[in-house]
This record gives structure tokens, C-alpha cells and sequence, in this order.
């Protein structure tokens, strides 16, 4: 029988590209974000590659909506074998000092909260099935911080520390736990967190060979693929040309 992966945040980026791949590994889908017309592209594209798509449009940051999101894809009959936590964003590159407290809410509300609520809702399920297995997207920036990171590394360090938590009470109901820990990906990231400024979101990626979402979408079926006895904790994913949380090596031709 087939699996069904549920994805936050696959309107753009890592969560698209793992839609894709998973379709094509013979999972089907259940595809999450805001951008519903996005989502209704998405499930066109992954239809024909054989996969059974729900679309389910919701904000992660709204409690209310992710209940109601999740208890009707239950009432559907949907039995969720992965959940990969992706939704996400870095908003603002201040120093602490000069923050826009809008900037902090949206990255504390959609990357702890917004991942809380999703879990809280679907991890009930996996424990009824006594199987299941979540990856949460992390980054290099919850495992070391660089300068006017400060909220968004605090958001992702958040979510390494919720990973060890979830694999430890988990662990006891048959649920795997993963996470994923990406340096610079070239998605609408950038753009996101430089508040549309498309040009200067270029630049972030200029003179060096940054990672594409699809790097990450093969981590995860690596992850989500091995023998059921065998869980990937953590995996930390950079660009050869970023040895470091916001160190870049440009200009080298790799
Ligand atoms: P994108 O901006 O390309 O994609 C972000 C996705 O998250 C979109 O599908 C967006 O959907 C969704 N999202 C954002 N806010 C919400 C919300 N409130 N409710 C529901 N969905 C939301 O970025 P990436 O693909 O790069 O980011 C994916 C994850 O990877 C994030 O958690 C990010 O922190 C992490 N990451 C990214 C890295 C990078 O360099 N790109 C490196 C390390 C980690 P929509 O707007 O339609 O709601
Ligand atoms: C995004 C990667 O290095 O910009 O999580 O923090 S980084």
C-alpha cells in the first residue's frame, strides 16, 4: 500500500521539491501552505506523476486552522505515515537592537508555534497507528548563530531541541523523529526574509555553489527511507562553500 506524506509549506522551495520527489518515489500527498492556487498547481503536477493529492490550505500560525485542517483530513480517512515540519521563514536581518517586533512574531509564531500546533494535531494519529515518522526541517542556524541572525537562529534552535524532545517521548509509540539542518538554499528564502528585495536577495547567493531544495528533497527520502528499525537523528546539510553559519567562501568557482 501506498504511503502519504503530509508536508507543511509546499507552495515554494524545500516542502515543492519534496512533494515532488516523494511523488515520484510512490508516495501520495497531502500539500499544506497559504498560496492555495499554488497548491492547486501542485496537485495538478503531482497527479501526473501517479500520486493521490490532498490540498489543504491553512496559516501553521493559527491554532483554530490547524486543528480543523488536520481533523478533516482524518475524517477523509487519511492515515498520515510522514509528516515533514518545513513551513518557515527568516524575516528581517537586524541587529536585536534595531528589530521589528512584526519580524519576530511571524518567525516565532510560524517556526515554534506554527510547527507545535501541526505536531500537536497530527502526532495523536501516528500514536493510534503505533507508527509514523516526522522530520523537522531545522537549519545551520539552530545549531550555531551568526550576527543579525538573533530571532530567526533562536527560532531554529527551538526546533533542534523540540526534535531531541519529540525522538525521546516518541520514541516509546513506534514514531521515528528526524531533522534536517540545511546551510544556504536558493528557494524564495531570501526573498522572504529581505522583505521582497529581489535584487538583494540574488546577491546572497552570488560567487559560490549554493544547495537547491531538491539536495534536501533527497535527505529526506534518504531519511524517510531506511529500514524501519534504522532512524537518521539529525543530519547537517552546507554548501562546500559554507564551512560555518554565515561564513560564505565566494569567488572560488565552487
Ligand atoms: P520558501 O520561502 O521557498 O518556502 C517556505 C514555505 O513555507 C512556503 O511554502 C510557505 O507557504 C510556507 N509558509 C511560510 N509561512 C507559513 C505560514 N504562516 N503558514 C503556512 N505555511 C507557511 O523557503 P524554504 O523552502 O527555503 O524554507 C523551508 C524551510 O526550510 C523553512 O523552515 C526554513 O527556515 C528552512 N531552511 C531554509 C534554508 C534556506 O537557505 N533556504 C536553510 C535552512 C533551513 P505560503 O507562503 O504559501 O504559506
Ligand atoms: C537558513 C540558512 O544560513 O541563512 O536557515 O541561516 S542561514
Amino acid at each position: 500500500m501506498k504511503r502519504t506524506a503530509l508536508i507543511t509549506g509546499a507552495t515554494a522551495g524545500i516542502g515543492k521539491a519534496t512533494a515532488v520527489r516523494l511523488a515520484n518515489e510512490g508516495y501520495n500527498l497531502i500539500v499544506t501552505g497559504r498560496r492555495k492556487e499554488r497548491l492547486e498547481e501542485l496537485q495538478s503536477e503531482l497527479r501526473t506523476l501517479g500520486a493521490e493529492v490532498s490540498i489543504c490550505s491553512f496559516d501553521v500560525r493559527n491554532h483554530d486552522q490547524v486543528a480543523d485542517a488536520i481533523t478533516s483530513m482524518m475524517h477523509d480517512g487519511h492515515k498520515i505515515d510522514v509528516l515533514v515540519n518545513n513551513a518557515g521563514l527568516a524575516s528581517g536581518l537586524d541587529k536585536l537592537q534595531d528589530g521589528d517586533i512584526e519580524d519576530w512574531d511571524k518567525m516565532i509564531d510560524t517556526n515554534v508555534k506554527g510547527l507545535l500546533f501541526v505536531s500537536r494535531n497530527v502526532i495523536p494519529h501516528m500514536i493510534e497507528n503505533g507508527s509514523g515518522h516526522i522530520v523537522n526541517i531545522g537549519s545551520i542556524a539552530g545549531k550555531e548563530v551568526y550576527p543579525n541572525g538573533n530571532v530567526y537562529c533562536g527560532t531554529k534552535h527551538m526546533v533542534d531541541a523540540l526534535n531531541k524532545s519529540m525522538r525521546r517521548e516518541l520514541a516509546e509509540h513506534g514514531i521515528k523523529v528526524s531533522a534536517v539542518n540545511p546551510g544556504a538554499v536558493e528557494t524564495e528564502f531570501s526573498i522572504v526574509r529581505l522583505h521582497g528585495d529581489l535584487e538583494k536577495a540574488k546577491k546572497v547567493y552570488d560567487g559560490f555553489e549554493n544547495l537547491v531544495a531538491e539536495d534536501i528533497a533527497d535527505a529526506i527520502y534518504f531519511i524517510i527511507s531506511r529500514p524501519e528499525h534504522v532512524n537518521i537523528n539529525d543530519l547537517i546539510i552546507m554548501p562546500k562553500a559554507q564551512p560555518a553559519a554565515g561564513t560564505v567562501i565566494r569567488n572560488k568557482g565552487y
